[in-house]
């Protein structure tokens, strides 16, 4: 079996430099060896490969309503879907390194056009489910999922800049867990769609065993898997290197026990490990703690536990 490793050293959709280097981190601590070690084959193109972020970041990319560098945003995601599609109609499964989470919009894209039947499972602090007339900060990094639903604002007409992203994702085939820090905008969304959400309240009161097996029924049991997993959902404790961290998060267990589980069903196709900043530390140590976390996930989800 062979992994499909795409590097998006990417930091358009948000405002905090810094979280472009987090994948040439993770590639030199050591993560392709560890992805060797567990008996896949690594098919790399190598870390500095996003082609369309350095063409188009120096074009004028002014604001469209209130959405940040929106054309960069979507070239690279353009960009991303193709590298995961092709690794993923190859039959890889697909593992891609951020960047920030915008990324999400080009990885789910690419891996639902080889798995149209896909679920996808998003571990967040945040729901990224703003649209572009939702979004209280422009950030588009807080808005990928509503692009990939089709949400009101999104549509060919009304920003025929995301012409290409399909919205392949129905509400039914989503699922969050570690919620905790939601917009007013994005919890409506939430309700009126009807989207299945584990906040931390749920983790707490059902426990991580449980959550992760109500989530996997919630979105059928023998679909293939997306896991787009946003280091943010962890507890600042264990991830601090990240732009947007909020506190009472998942412990590391927590968050290893979900890729495991998932690593369980043999069914994942795609994975995202995204929003590791290594420009941002409070405390020395911070970054090698928060990189060295981000490859344990990923280990972990490519069956380093599994007995
Ligand atoms: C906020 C923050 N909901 C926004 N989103 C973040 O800007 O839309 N997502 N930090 O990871
Ligand atoms: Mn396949
Ligand atoms: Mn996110
Ligand atoms: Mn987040």
């Amino acid at each position: 079996p062979t992994i499909g490793l795409v590097c998006a050293p990417f930091s358009g959709g948000q405002p905090r430099p810094g979280v472009e280097t987090g994948p040439l981190q993770l590639i030199e601590s050591g993560l392709v060896g560890d992805i060797e070690a567990l008996g896949w084959k690594v098919d790399f193109a190598g870390a500095d490969t996003l082609e369309s972020a350095s063409l188009v970041s120096d074009k004028p990319d002014p604001d469209i309503g209130v959405l940040k560098k929106p054309r960069l945003v979507s070239k690279v995601n353009q960009e991303v879907s193709e590298r995961v599609y092709k690794h993923s109609s190859n039959g890889q499964l697909t593992v891609t390194i951020g960047g920030d989470h915008s990324l999400a919009m080009g990885t789910v894209s690419g891996t639902f056009k080889q798995h149209p039947d896909a679920a996808l499972i998003w571990v967040d602090a945040h729901a990224d489910i703003n649209t572009p007339l939702t979004t209280p900060s422009g950030n588009l990094h807080g808005c990928p999922v509503s692009f990939l639903m089709g949400l009101p604002g999104t549509s060919k007409d009304e920003i025929p800049e995301y012409a290409w992203i399909e919205p392949v994702l129905k509400s039914e085939r989503l699922v969050y867990i570690g919620l905790r820090d939601i917009d007013a905008g994005e919890r409506k969304i939430l309700r009126e769609n009807n989207i299945k959400a584990f906040s931390m309240h749920h983790v707490d009161k059902y426990g991580i065993g449980k959550v992760v097996e109500m989530a996997l029924e919630h979105v059928g049991k023998d679909r293939p898997i997306h896991l787009s997993f946003d280091v943010d959902a962890l507890d600042p404790t264990v991830a601090p290197s990240t732009g947007t961290a909020v506190r009472g998060g998942l412990t590391f267990r927590e968050g290893h026990y979900i890729c495991e589980a998932l690593a369980e069903t043999g069914r994942l196709v795609s994975l995202d490990i995204m929003e590791i900043n290594p420009s941002i530390a409070a405390m020395e140590g911070d970054v090698q703690q928060t990189v060295d976390v981000g490859r344990s996930l990923i280990r972990c989800a490519l069956g380093e536990t599994l007995l």
